[in-house]
Formats: structure tokens, C-alpha cells, sequence
């Protein structure tokens, strides 16, 4: 039968399992998608239809891809506004696929912005679709990227959706993605080293969740009886209540990765960029670097050993190894789980004195504490934004499930924690979601907040209003990183929670440290009627957090 590419497209992304497409109008393929009863999340700017799809295959782990479409072709509006959601989801190696208009044949000089060019850079696969025919194998390519290998996101712009084809000639079957088993030469290796090092260490990264490893992540911990660090990405691919977990971030991270003569380094590229950790004296350590992408090994650190493969496969490869040299009784190495619980207790010790706080304005610790406390930790979902709330989050949050809590950003995109938290809305309905912003990300959120209105979507806004930017260092203010911009018109000036309540969600405004958990209850409590919530919680200014190792503070 004869169709159109747009509905051909719509056809295989529901073969594909694909249950809705985040948008920004206008895109070509977008009516085909309505006709053939995909829903479409419009959302109220192009950034957040990429980021909000981004989040999906994010929070899903890759099991379910987040589509999204946008303005492209000839007048890439759109598309140039969505740069930097897409740049994001390749800086973060998010499975994301994009789908927006190419430039139709004899246009390609009209325009100054050459789109090929823009999005190649940001892309795993940057596909065009000069022919009708091509329909099925440009979209079974988009899937196999997707679903095998590094993760990243894929582009297709499609020049001409109205082109007809042959739906029959080429008959699409969904793709299932592929993953490779290491050499067991290199299993045996790094076995090798790991049962000859003093003081090894885990570091954890997304690669771990991707791969669906977090059991067999903590199975090996556990029978090599090692400590567990993991990259704010992969926050909560090792459950944070387990003896051998040491954190993310803060004195007790940096105290074990100084001491550590042997780095197991799993599903982490470990080319740490601003938020995340540097190895301390890399060539005094062994690295071991199990990852899926070969053109990891040796990137900005000497790798001992690599051990390449699916992280799932990897682990379970390790554990049996280890398990046959050991006698299945792992590697004896003293109490490493009572070191680190002395060494967490110390680190966070001064973090849980103010998560008890009761000075005003409150102190955003005291928030954090107090959202644990009202959240079920192993049944909802929490994000930070870029400023203080990801560096005390990723420093303070316990994290019990992967995808408990989304830690995000190698380049950290003011806004997209919204994004996030509508995602994960839609991945795990019944999970209360809550994104922690300042005021910043608010600023980038607020035209978006009419969609979790229109859709129902019921999640927690929690504002962390402290009146300014913080950011980097000791902060934005005072005399700290930057005094000259850095003041905003805050608490006293403007009472968001009436803004936002005008809008129609339930909000409220808490200057109270006793009126935090009641607060949060309510706006919970309303959430689960689909009625979205904003919180302000009046605080004062406290950056302070655990620092990255390795990183200047600039
Ligand atoms: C798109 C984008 N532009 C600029 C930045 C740099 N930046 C990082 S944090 C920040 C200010 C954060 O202030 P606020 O939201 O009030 O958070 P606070 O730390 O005060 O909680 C800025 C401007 C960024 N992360 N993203
Ligand atoms: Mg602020």
C-alpha cells in the first residue's frame, strides 16, 4: 500500500512501542502522528519538547525512547531553539530520538544557518531522509543507535513527509538493540588486580542504569566487599542505605578516592568535566575501566586494564570469575563497611546538624531532610536544577532505587529539571515527582507550567527561594564568585506562589521550618488528583556542599 513518509514514520514508531511524542509546533510529521492516534505532549517551547522526551529515555533507562518533534527545514526556528535541548541530551549520552523537517532538495542555500552542519554536532546520527523509499531503513538505523552501544541522541529530518512509498516493500520489524560480552582474558585481569589491590574503590557510572545492572553492581561490591562511589549521573545505581556506600560527592568521597590504589571504574567515560570527579594522582592508581565504548580506554587517564562490554554483563562476568578464585567467598579485607560508615558519618555530619535546623530563613538543608522524611524513597522521583540544588541534593539526597532521583548535567541546562520531573510523570504515574529549583531554573520553567495544567500532570514544584543566583563556588553573592550578578528581586519583592497560583496551581509560600513537612504533604496529597503543585519555601543563603575532587572551584 501506498503512504505517505509521515504516516509511515507514525506507523513504526508505534510498532516500536512508542506510546507519545513531545512537541513544539509546527513539524511536518506532526498531523500524521495525530491521524494515526499517537498522543502528542505539546509543549510551550522546543527546548523542553527535546528535553522532556530526553528525560524519558533517561528515567526509563533506555527501555523506553522519548520521541520528540520541532520546527526544521527551510525556517528551523525550532529547531535552532531546540539546539539546546539536543545538546544537552549529547552532552549526557541520553537516547533520545529527534524528529524535525529537513531541508527539501534545491533549499539548501536559502538559509545562513546550515542545519546538516548544527546538528551533527550534537548528535550520535544525523539522518536525512532524501528518499521516500528509505522510510523503514532510516528508522530501523534511528532504533539500532538507539538502543545498542554508547547512548546519544539520534536526528532524523524528513525534507518532504507528503512523499509516498511502498509500505509493503520493505516491511518494518521493530529492532530489539544489541550488546556485546567481554573478553574473558580481561575479566581475568582485572580480577587479578582487584584481588592483589590494598584499597580498591567502585566508581559508578550511568553506563551501570543504562544496562539495567544495579543488582549486579551491588553484588559484586558486596562479594569484593569494596567500597561503592557512583558519578552524579548515575546517582542511584547503588542503593545509598547499603553499608559499602560511600556517596557522590563530599569529605568522605574525596578521602576514598585519595586513598584508593585500584579504581573499578563501571559504565563512567571518566572524562570528568565540571561536575563530577577528577582520579587524584592517576598514575599512582591502577584503573580498570569496564565501558561499552572502546574509545573510552585511555581518554584522559592511563587504563590498566579495559574490560569491554554491556555493564550488566560485565559485572556478572566479574562476579563469577571472582567467585571461582575465591571459593565463592569473595575477598576478605577487614571491616570495610564499618570505614565507611565512620567516614559517611563524619563527611556528613555537618549536613545532617543543619537538615535539623530551625533558623529562618529556613535553611534549604532542613528542606531536603524534610522531603525525605514526607516521600516514600522507594516509590518517587526528585531532581535538582543547576545551582546550589544539585551540588546539596547530589551531596545529601539518599537515593534507594536508579531513577529515584536523576542526577543530570556534565553542562547543567538551567530548566531542565521541569523536564525531568514531567518525565518521570509519565514513566512511573503513580511515583510522587519533584523537582528542587531556584530561582534561575524557575525563570526557564515558567512559561512550561500552563502544560501540567492542560495535561493533568501532578507534580511538586519545590522553590528553593533564596532571592539570588548562587551557582559555582561560594556562591554568586557577597564576595563570592559573582558579586555584580548575582541579585534578583526575591521573596520580599515578589510572592511567586501567588504568580503561579493565578495559574491554577495549588500553592504555597512556608517561612516556617515546622510548616516544611506539612507543606509538602498537602502539595503530595493534591499531586495524586493530577493537580500540579508549587512550593516556595523562603531560605536563606547557604552554599555549602560537598566539593568534586580534582576540579578547581572556577
Ligand atoms: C542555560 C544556563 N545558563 C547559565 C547557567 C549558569 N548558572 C548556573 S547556576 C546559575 C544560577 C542559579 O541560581 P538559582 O537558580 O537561584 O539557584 P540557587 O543556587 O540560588 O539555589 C546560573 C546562572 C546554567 N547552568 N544554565
Ligand atoms: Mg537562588
Amino acid at each position: 500500500m501506498t503512504i505517505d513518509v509521515a504516516t509511515g514514520i507514525s506507523r513504526i514508531l508505534k510498532e516500536e512501542g512508542v506510546g507519545w511524542v513531545s512537541t513544539f509546533p509546527v513539524c511536518r510529521v506532526n498531523n500524521a502522528l495525530g491521524r494515526e492516534g499517537v498522543p502528542m505532549l505539546m509543549m510551550r517551547d522546543d527546548r523542553y519538547a527535546v528535553a522532556v522526551a530526553d528525560a524519558f529515555s533517561r528515567i526509563t533507562a533506555g527501555s523506553r525512547i522519548g520521541v520528540c518533534t520541532f520546527q526544521g527545514g527551510v525556517n528551523a526556528a525550532g529547531m535552532q531553539y531546540a539546539y539546546a535541548g539536543m545538546a544537552q541530551a549529547y552532552e549526557d549520552g541520553s537516547p533520545v530520538l529527534c524528529i524535525t523537517d529537513g531541508v527539501p532538495a534545491g533549499s539548501s542555500g536559502n538559509s545562513q544557518y546550515d542545519v546538516a552542519s548544527a546538528m551533527k554536532t550534537v548528535s550520535k546520527w544525523f539522518g536525512y531522509l532524501d528518499k521516500p523509499e528509505r522510510t523503514p531503513e532510516l528508522m530501523r538505523r534511528a532504533f539500532t543507535m538507539l538502543r545498542s552501544g554508547r547512548p546519544g541522541p539520534v536526528i532524523l529530518a524528513i525534507p518532504n513527509a507528503t512523499a509516498t512509498y511502498d509500505e509493503t516493500a520493505d516491511p518494518y520489524h521493530p529492532v530489539k538493540g544489541w550488546k556485546s560480552a567481554p573478553d574473558p582474558a580481561d575479566v581475568r585481569a582485572a580480577v587479578d588486580q582487584l584481588l592483589r589491590a590494598r584499597s580498591p574503590l567502585i566508581y559508578a557510572g550511568e553506563g551501570v542504569i543504562y544496562a539495567g545492572a544495579s543488582e549486579d553492581l551491588k553484588a559484586l561490591a558486596e562479594l569484593v566487599n569494596v567500597p561503592v562511589i557512583t558519578t552524579l549521573k548515575a546517582k542511584g545505581a547503588f542503593p545509598e542505605d547499603n553499608p559499602l556506600f560511600v556517596g557522590v560527592r563530599g569529605d568522605q568521597v574525596a578521602h576514598y578516592l585519595n586513598k584508593s590504589d585500584l579504581i573499578l571504574a563501571v559504565g563512567s567515560s571518566l572524562s570528568p568535566g565540571r561536575f563530577s570527579h577528577g582520579i587524584p594522582d592517576p598514575a599512582k592508581k591502577t584503573i580498570i575501566h569496564c565501558n561499552v565504548d572502546e574509545l573510552h580506554i585511555n581518554k584522559m587517564y592511563p587504563t590498566a586494564h579495559a574490560v569491554i562490554g554491556d555493564a550488566r554483563l560485565t559485572l556478572q562476568a566479574l562476579r563469577q570469575e571472582m567467585s571461582g578464585r575465591t571459593p565463592g567467598a569473595g575477598r576478605n579485607a577487614g571491616n570495610v563497611a564499618a570505614e565507611v560508615k565512620a567516614a559517611r558519618d563524619q563527611g556528613l555530619a555537618r549536613y545532617r546538624q543543619v537538615m535539623n535546623s530551625d533558623e529562618k530563613p529556613i535553611n534549604p538543608y532542613r528542606v531536603y531532610g524534610d522531603l525525605m522524611e514526607v516521600l516514600d524513597l522507594k516509590n518517587s522521583f526528585v531532581t535538582h536544577e543547576s545551582g546550589n540544588t544539585r551540588d546539596q541534593l547530589s551531596t545529601v539526597f539518599d537515593t534507594l532505587i536508579p531513577r529515584g532521583f536523576l542526577g543530570w548535567g556534565n553542562v547543567s541546562t538551567l530548566g531542565f529539571s521541569l523536564a525531568a520531573a514531567i518525565a518521570a510523570k509519565k514513566a512511573f504515574p503513580e511515583r510522587a515527582s519533584v523537582a528542587v529549583t531556584g530561582e534561575a531554573g524557575l525563570g526557564y520553567m515558567l512559561g512550561n507550567l500552563e502544560v501540567l495544567l492542560r495535561e493533568k500532570l501532578g507534580i511538586t514544584v519545590v522553590h528553593i527561594s533564596n532571592g539570588g543566583f548562587a551557582g559555582y563556588g561560594p556562591g554568586f553573592w557577597g564576595p563570592g564568585h559573582d558579586p555584580f550578578t548575582h541579585r534578583v528581586l526575591g521573596p520580599d519583592e515578589v510572592d511567586m506562589s501567588k504568580v503561579i497560583g493565578a495559574l491554577g496551581f495549588h500553592t504555597e509560600r512556608v517561612s516556617e521550618p515546622a510548616e516544611i513537612i506539612p507543606a509538602l504533604r498537602r502539595a503530595l496529597e493534591i499531586n495524586t488528583s493530577g493537580r500540579p503543585a508549587y512550593i516556595e519555601f523562603i531560605c536563606c543563603q547557604y552554599p555549602v556542599y560537598g566539593q568534586w575532587v580534582g576540579r578547581g572551584e572556577g
